[in-house]
């Protein structure tokens, strides 16, 4: 069965794959399975029909005949789950790929969308230009560590023998959403490392529209 996900009508982004339906995009097109989407204004997010599917009136959703799902990390692990390609055979390093998608949900995410709202809901607020650098910093601290653990896998001997990009692609994909505000904090110059060379494999993807 075809799913079908949602994304915005109008996206605030115009359409440079910044919202969160670009990961289950990916994830689809990444394992060859067709998709059709269907989109939501902003208005109808908050409605009846659709809080049906998301309580939280958000994009993306996820139906596949009478399942229905919301949340981008469950989303792409259902997918993960029921296509090859996004997540390794092995037990251990299945566990390593899944350990890093939860990663990038839970511990790179927040400081980034910390960044997302101290610019855009915070940025006229008087104590605003303040507090920014400190929000860049902790932005900043959490991708080096990033890049440092992605340095270690990437060079470790049980990855050697596969392709980093397969093993790792279940949790790759997250890293799409990490490119642009690397490069705000890093003041608009690439950043160092394996964030920014998986950040530009995922802004370099073609998705389908
Ligand atoms: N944790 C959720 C976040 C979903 C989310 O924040 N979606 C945004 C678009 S990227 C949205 O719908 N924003 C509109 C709103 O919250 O009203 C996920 O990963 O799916």
């Amino acid at each position: 069965m075809t799913p079908t996900i949602t994304a915005f009508e109008r996206s605030p982004d115009g359409g440079k794959g910044l919202a969160r339906d670009t990961r289950v995009r990916w994830a689809l097109e990444e394992v060859g399975q067709p998709y059709k989407v269907r989109l939501v204004s902003f208005r109808a997010m908050k409605e009846p029909a659709h809080l049906a599917l998301h309580p939280f009136g958000q994009i993306p959703t996820y139906e596949e005949g009478d399942l229905a799902l919301f949340e981008t990390g469950a989303i792409v692990f259902h997918i993960a789950e029921r296509h090859a390609g996004l997540l390794p055979d092995g037990a251990n390093a299945r566990s390593r790929a899944i350990t890093w998608m939860f990663a990038a949900l839970n511990t790179v995410e927040p400081p980034i969308l910390e960044l997302v709202t101290a610019k855009i809901l915070e940025g006229d607020k008087p104590w605003s230009k303040e507090r920014l650098p400190l929000v860049k910093d902790r932005v900043r601290d959490r991708l080096m560590e990033v890049s440092s653990g992605l340095n270690a896998v990437e060079s470790s001997s049980h990855c050697a023998k596969r392709p980093v990009n397969i093993l790792y692609s279940g949790s790759r994909l997250w890293w799409s959403h990490i490119r642009a505000p690397v490069a705000d904090v890093a003041g608009g110059k690439p950043a160092e490392g394996c964030v920014d060379r998986w950040g530009a494999r995922c802004g370099a993807r073609r998705l389908g529209r």
